[in-house]
């Protein structure tokens, strides 16, 4: 019919501190999504396995020093080498669970110290997500996780400001879920917003750009 024909995947984002469990959220989702059939990829930022990728990278293993300002730009242009690809991906049908994307931009450089009106400026005209799921953890809990590994960001006092960030980032549309509640309330919580968002992708709700 002409509705189905017509219409498009979502681009559902999550964000968080490191060890909020977004990677193995979206995991449990895409499994979710794929096994009722619906047209769905995984996807992340940084995608470390385009050459840009590669870069940011070894930068985050320490093994490379950057600008703040020339790593910020790196991290944007990672997303704007998949930015065609995410448009075809959408057109088409497919829906995008997205794990980190401009948010984690802006939150990590702004984090930094830098400019938040120069941090969002390079992600303007990437596709603005129908849905950005914020799972919310005290950086002091999400380090109780077991520790953060060994990479760049990965401590304690860095994550604080990056919550600050996420803080002054965040706007009435995001979904926030706790994610100190059990996993499968998680999971739960966030089906039932996904769910609701992809109803209004496939109704028709046009795609938009950054920033809203
Ligand atoms: P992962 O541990 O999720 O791979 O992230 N980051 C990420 C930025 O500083 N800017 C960005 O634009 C993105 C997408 C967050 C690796 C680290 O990179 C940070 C953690």
């Amino acid at each position: 019919n002409k509705e189905s024909s017509s219409s498009r995947g979502a681009l559902i984002v999550l964000e968080g501190l490191d060890r909020c469990g977004k990677t193995s959220q979206s995991g449990r989702l895409y499994k979710y999504l794929e096994e009722r059939g619906h047209s769905v990829e995984s996807w992340r930022f940084p995608d470390r396995n385009t050459g840009v990728g590669q870069m940011i990278s070894s930068y985050l293993a320490n093994q490379s020093q950057l600008d703040d300002h020339a790593i910020h730009l790196l991290f944007s242009a990672n997303r704007w080498e998949k930015r065609s690809l995410m448009e075809e991906k959408l057109k088409s049908g497919t829906t995008l669970i997205v794990d980190r994307y401009s948010y984690s931009g802006v939150a990590f450089s702004y984090a930094k110290g830098l400019d938040i009106g120069w941090c969002k400026a390079p992600e303007i005209g990437l596709l603005a997500p129908d849905l950005v799921v914020y799972l919310d953890i005290s950086p002091e809990k999400a380090a109780e996780r077991g520790g953060f590994g060994d990479e760049r960001y990965e401590q304690l006092e860095f994550q604080k400001k990056v919550a600050g960030s996420y803080l002054a980032l965040r706007d009435s549309s995001w979904k926030v879920i706790d994610a100190t509640l059990s996993i499968e309330d998680i999971e739960k919580k966030l089906r039932e917003v996904v769910l609701d968002c992809m109803k209004a992708c496939h109704k028709g709700k046009p795609l938009s750009q950054l920033w809203p």
